[in-house]
């Protein structure tokens, strides 16, 4: 059975998950789901960036001891992403003990190279990014993603000597033109390696809190350095056995993070003598009135609030559908709700409930509920492919070509006008082939909405089908 590994960015948890961190969860979730159901062997990891300085300084403002804070953190993450469903085989911590062993053994791989050396960092660093920064990279002396001002930093830091690795990244990138995506974050990774591309502080000298460098205790590992060898870590590398999932086949990230993914990481393995990951997709932003929605500005959206207010699949819909992943987009209650109502409430939700009715009204019974017509089975392969291409609102759209295909095959058919004339066969072949439509719907959704699939399968394969006690999306107005 083929593997498929898939990872979502591990998390700063100096404060709780909102819309965006889900947003990562949910399109893991779907690719998860999906490859399971055609039999590949799925790990997917997520989990928290824990040795960060923003969660020493969260758990300052807590006057809590940092272990004490970031253990508590994980469970709030852990649990965010439970009541999600989002079925991560491993939620991993940087505070683990085989990570720090996974680390040291990179560190030595690469030191073996001849990659590292010791040097002095003096320069700006930007704790919200937890970046190093250029004066370049600073508007009016801010960082634009922060709006604050970085520390100075002047100090002894070991550095990985990046730039060897320029022509090797552009080979790979030549090599593998689908090994990063989309072609914005591909184009933009392409002109930072050949023109900006210099070697990069791996450790922070005197920093209490992070894993130790090796045979040099006062200094920490760079925290970037450090979270992305998490990606190695649940493999169990550098045990014996963690070939069986290498390399990654896709990292999912933001693309806020691609230099560290497209570039740093990649030349990591370069280095290290690893395989690369076959893709890198890095989607776009969620924003409010056009500003990124983050932690640090304070307009983060709770994704529980929406899940109570309507459920886990109408959120899903919502992010999945609303924007092609790898654009930008603005997250809109207005939208949201519309879209529940046109789309889910009157759209899938009706044709539901009507179907049904109409099955139980005029007693038909429906022989092979679960049979998938020709025209079915195109839909759920067009489906499965588009998910396949991180096309998450094609695939949605695509079932709904379908939904407002079946509305028009009972439109036309008009099963009240055959009663009247006593056209029980016609009836039944009308609503046979709709409500196998409507198995074919709750299997493509099987990924992508799982809780409306499972609802779907329930209610055409009860004997006698009948109508839905309570819709499957109520209208909200
Ligand atoms: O960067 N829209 O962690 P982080 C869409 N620890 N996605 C968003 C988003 C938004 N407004 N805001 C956040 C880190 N995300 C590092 C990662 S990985 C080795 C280390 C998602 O807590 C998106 O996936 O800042 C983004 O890349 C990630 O959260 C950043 O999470």
């Amino acid at each position: 059975m083929a593997k498929y590994f898939l990872t979502t960015p591990i998390y700063y948890v100096n404060a709780s998950p909102h819309i965006g961190h889900m947003y990562t969860g949910i399109a893991a979730d779907v690719l998860a789901r999906h490859y399971r159901a055609q039999g590949r062997d799925v790990l997917l990891s997520t989990g928290v960036d824990e040795n960060s300085q923003k969660n020493v300084e969260a758990a300052e403002k807590q006057h809590m001891p940092v272990q004490q804070y970031v253990d508590a953190m994980a469970d709030t993450w852990k649990k965010a992403f439970d009541d999600m469903d989002i079925t991560y085989d491993t939620f991993f911590r940087t505070t683990s003990e085989e990570h720090k062993s996974a680390v040291q053994a990179m560190i030595a791989a690469m030191q073996a190279k001849g990659d590292i050396y010791l040097g002095d960092y003096t320069g700006y660093y930007c704790v919200g990014c937890e970046e190093f920064k250029a004066e370049k990279d600073l508007i009016e002396g801010k960082c634009p993603t922060h709006k604050t001002e970085p520390n100075i930093i002047k100090e002894k830091n070991y550095f990985f000597k990046l730039s060897n690795y320029r022509d090797h990244l552009l080979k790979w990138y030549e090599d593998f033109p689908n090994a990063v995506q989309p072609t914005s974050a591909r184009n933009k990774m392409l002109s930072y390696i050949t023109d900006e591309m210099e070697d990069i502080s791996i450790s922070r000298q005197s920093q209490a809190w992070g894993i130790r460098f090796p045979k040099d205790e006062e200094h920490a590992v760079y925290v970037w350095f450090d979270a992305l060898i998490n990606y190695l870590t649940v493999t169990g590398y550098p045990n014996n056995g963690y070939e069986k999932w290498w390399p990654v086949d896709v990292h999912l990230i933001g693309k806020d993070i691609i230099k560290f993914h497209c570039a740093i990481w990649p030349a990591m393995l370069l280095s290290a003598g690893l395989d690369l990951p076959n893709t890198i997709f890095a989607h776009g932003f969620f924003t409010v009135n056009g500003e990124k929605i983050s932690k640090s500005l304070g307009n983060a959206i709770d994704p529980m609030q929406l899940v109570q207010q309507y459920s886990k699949d109408v959120l899903r819909y919502y992010v999945l559908r609303e924007i092609p992943f790898g654009s930008d987009g603005d997250f809109s209650f207005d939208r949201l709700r519309q879209r529940y109502n046109g789309e889910l409430a009157n759209g899938l939700g009706n044709l539901v409930s009507r179907t049904l009715a109409m099955v139980e009204k005029y007693q038909v019974v429906i022989e092979n509920p679960e049979e998938i017509s020709q025209q079915g089975q195109e839909m759920i392969k067009k489906v499965g492919g588009y998910i396949e291409k991180f096309s998450f609102d094609k695939a949605l759209a695509e079932v709904w070509i379908f939904i407002a295909h079946l509305d028009d095959v009972i439109d036309s058919a008009k099963p009240w006008e055959l009663a009247k004339e006593g056209k029980t066969e016609d009836i039944a072949r009308v609503l046979t082939e709709v409500v196998q439509g409507i198995a074919a719907i709750g299997k493509a959704l099987h990924a992508l909405l799982p809780d409306t699939s499972q609802s779907i399968r329930e209610l055409v394969v009860a004997q006698p089908i009948k109508k839905p006690s309570q819709p499957l999306f109520a209208r909200k107005d």
